[in-house]
């Protein structure tokens, strides 16, 4: 899969498992990104348009009638272009900020086979149950390799992130990524879209000078998220963001349903902004009425103005 084509051909994007089984009629507007977006994605080496929507459900398997989820994670470290004039050493999961999304549903075994080529010690700390020798906060030394297996659960919106100390800065240089677990009755098909937030201390000064939705500051300013007029749209927000001690999000224009730490099936309230500490994560539902652009962000706007800011595109 070409890295640029496979985020604007639909074809090649895995939604989600349900989706695929039980609704043909979702729509998915192509994104189709602008020169400067395509020339942002090859300089950055990162690309925000594919890690909206893609997961990952690992090698499946059978074993003793369950099924069994093989992921392969390696970290890496790789300089990544924020903008024109700041170049950052990322560490990170598969050359990847965030890493990927994984996915299960509850119930299943999850086996994570994690080699470190990233020239440090690091680990990979699931949030979930599990025993605490699959608790991911023993160093993986460089050229090491270990394997995480526990059973996915309990359904919600999670997320991996590197525990080594200082985990702060092992987080703020890019080693986190989403991990969703399903609930054994799926939810209702929807455009479903994946948003981390984090910061970049660019001069490790314990402070974020720069902050982005999935990787690369103010993308989705510049290339709009498509979405559909009237469709539900599921997203699946993370607040990655170390050295500030919250960060909210906010649609504008709209308010949607949460469902916090995707803990449930019945949403607990509606409104527009919501307040996230770090490692907090929620799923949130709504639908356009009206086509445009809106704007969602952080309402801490100092933060959302170095960078985490984005728009929808609400198309008929
Ligand atoms: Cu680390």
């Amino acid at each position: 899969m070409g890295i640029i084509g496979g985020a604007i051909a639909c074809g090649s994007i895995r939604f989600s498992e349900s989706q695929d089984k039980s609704d043909n009629k979702l729509v998915i507007p192509p994104m189709k990104p602008s020169d400067a977006s395509l020339a942002r994605i090859k300089t950055s080496g990162l690309n925000p348009i594919a890690a909206l929507r893609e997961f990952d459900y690992g090698k499946v398997s059978q074993e003793n009638g369950r099924t069994v989820r093989e992921f392969e994670l390696t970290a890496k470290t790789k300089t990544v272009k924020l903008d024109a004039a700041n170049d950052f050493i990322t560490w990170n999961v598969n050359d990847r900020v965030p890493g990927p999304t994984l996915r299960a549903t509850e119930g299943d075994r999850v086996r994570i086979a994690f080699s470190n080529q990233a020239g440090h010690s690091h680990s990979l700390h699931f949030h979930g149950e599990h025993p605490s020798e699959m608790d991911g906060v023993k160093p993986i030394r460089n050229g090491a390799a270990t394997i995480y297996e526990f059973d996915a659960k309990p359904y919600g919106v999670h997320l991996y992130h590197c525990h080594i100390a200082p985990v702060a800065r092992h987080i703020g240089k890019g080693l986190y990524g989403m991990f969703i677990v399903d609930p054994p009755t799926p939810r209702p098909p929807a455009d479903e879209i994946v948003l981390i937030m984090a910061g970049y201390d660019t001069n490790g000064d314990g402070r974020n000078e720069m902050y982005a939705f999935n990787g690369l500051p103010h993308f989705y300013m510049q290339q709009p998220i498509a979405v559909q007029q009237n469709q539900l749209l599921r997203l699946y927000v993370l607040n990655m963001i170390e050295f500030d001690p919250v960060a909210t999000f906010h649609v504008h224009a709209n308010m949607f349903q949460v469902y916090r730490t995707g803990r449930s099936m019945t949403p607990s309230e509606k409104t527009d902004v919501i307040t996230m500490g770090t490692a907090e994560r929620h799923i949130l539902e709504l639908k356009y009425r009206f086509t445009g652009k809106y704007m969602f962000h952080p309402h801490q706007d100092a933060i959302a103005e170095a960078g985490c800011m984005g728009l929808f595109d609400v198309v008929a």
